[in-house]
């Protein structure tokens, strides 16, 4: 029996043979990547390759029928991308410095000690979210309390339990932020919204649609995915506890265990781009204005690149994986990603010996022909203290 915490790849076969695959995404259809190569090729080629189409678009499954607002800089290309991105780069930095770190050790300790007190809990739920949120004041720097109205709208912005695509509940978060934004130019603070307010591009003010951009991405961009992370690791330490011992022992290797199970989990499958002039990618034609995703999960088990690439190896030296994706649009929240899988790693391998799976239900998308376990929909588990 396959184990819970493993992922297979279920990309292999056509990575191998043909390097991409069509699938179709609400009557818009998208040539999936599949190569590392390629997918950086095309990740660098903003010209061919297009962010800056219709907002909701280069997601995939597609958002154009449940938003108009551009998140930035997602959705922009250079030189306009840049111009917004170095706005915020120094700020998404921040996770970085040892206060901010000493903070979400605080947070993880806490989650981790209630964990402990339970028979039994589920972890989407009751720790990857709670988790997720609660560290998403810090990056936004507001007080923790916030986090308690976000983990009430669950694991997805954009997405329910009924369906797929969810405008209502994607409404819920917009209306959030424009009050926000309201409140912060009442109100002027040391938080994300007031150094928006206060930023200009070109020698203008953003507006408020910018502005709403920018936290819409800060809010969808790093939720399932975290949780996915968080989810997928306890999993994986249930089943390994060698590993937890290994921490335990050789803090130091944290930082690159990080890197592999984010490489072995790609909690973002894919991205898209749109086609701006008739190409080609592996021989194969592309029409312009069509749609190619940039499929990171299938980049990251390319064999020519990643030795045994179906395996984790905590000692996995070279490791040039794209889970956080690739060239100027790489993962702006990457640094605060990391520092949250460093501490929970650590938080969990000082204070936890074993964790024990009660029962789980996989989370599967289904792209075309592919068929691709990304996380879980519910995991039970017990902690077992030290
Ligand atoms: C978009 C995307 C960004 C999208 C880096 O990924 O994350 C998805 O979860 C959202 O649905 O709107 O923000």
């Amino acid at each position: 029996m396959m184990k819970k915490s493993e992922f297979s790849d279920p990309f292999q076969k056509v990575r191998l043979d043909q390097g991409h695959s069509q699938v179709n995404d609400q009557n818009d259809p998208v040539t999936m990547l599949l190569r590392l190569a390629d997918v950086r090729k095309c990740a660098k080629n903003w010209q061919t390759f297009t962010s800056a189409a219709q907002p909701g678009r280069i997601v995939v499954p597609s958002e154009v029928n449940i938003r108009e607002v551009r998140q930035i800089p997602f959705e922009l290309d250079p030189p306009l991308h840049t111009k917004y991105r170095d706005l915020v780069e120094e700020w998404f930095k921040r996770p970085q410095h040892p206060e901010y770190e000493a903070q979400l050790v605080a947070i993880v300790n806490t989650i981790i000690e209630q964990a402990l007190t339970k028979e039994r809990f589920e972890v989407v739920e009751d720790f990857a979210l709670p988790l997720q949120s609660k560290a998403l004041t810090l990056l936004l720097n507001i007080p923790q309390a916030a986090a308690d109205t976000w983990i009430k709208w669950g694991v997805h912005v954009f997405r329910s339990e009924e369906t797929a695509l969810d405008g209502d509940k994607a409404a819920i978060l917009y209306d959030y932020i424009d009050e926000q934004i309201e409140q912060a130019i009442a109100t002027p603070s040391d938080d994300l919204y007031t150094l928006l307010l206060n930023a200009e591009v070109d020698g203008k003010k953003l507006t408020k649609e910018e502005i709403k951009g920018v936290m819409i991405l800060t809010f969808a961009g790093g939720r399932d995915t975290i949780i996915n992370y968080v989810t997928n690791t306890l999993a994986y330490l249930a089943e390994h506890p060698a590993a937890l011992e290994r921490l335990k022992n050789e803090p130091k290797i944290a930082g690159r265990v990080v890197e592999e199970l984010v490489r072995y989990f790609s909690p973002l499958t894919h991205i898209g781009r749109v086609v701006t002039e008739d190409t080609h990618v592996c021989e194969h034609a592309i029409k312009a204005d069509s749609r190619v995703s940039l499929c990171w999960a299938s980049a990251n088990r390319d064999a020519s690149v990643f030795k045994e690439p179906n395996k984790i190896d905590l000692d996995r030296k070279r490791n040039p994986h794209v889970a956080f994706g690739f060239g100027h649009h790489k993962c702006l929240g990457a640094h605060h990603a990391r520092q949250i899988m460093k501490v929970l790693l650590l938080a969990l391998a000082n204070k936890v010996r074993a964790i024990e799976i009660q029962d789980a239900k996989e989370n599967i998308e289904e792209w075309g022909q592919f068929e691709r376990k990304v996380g879980f929909d519910r995991l039970e588990v017990r902690f077992l203290g030290r």
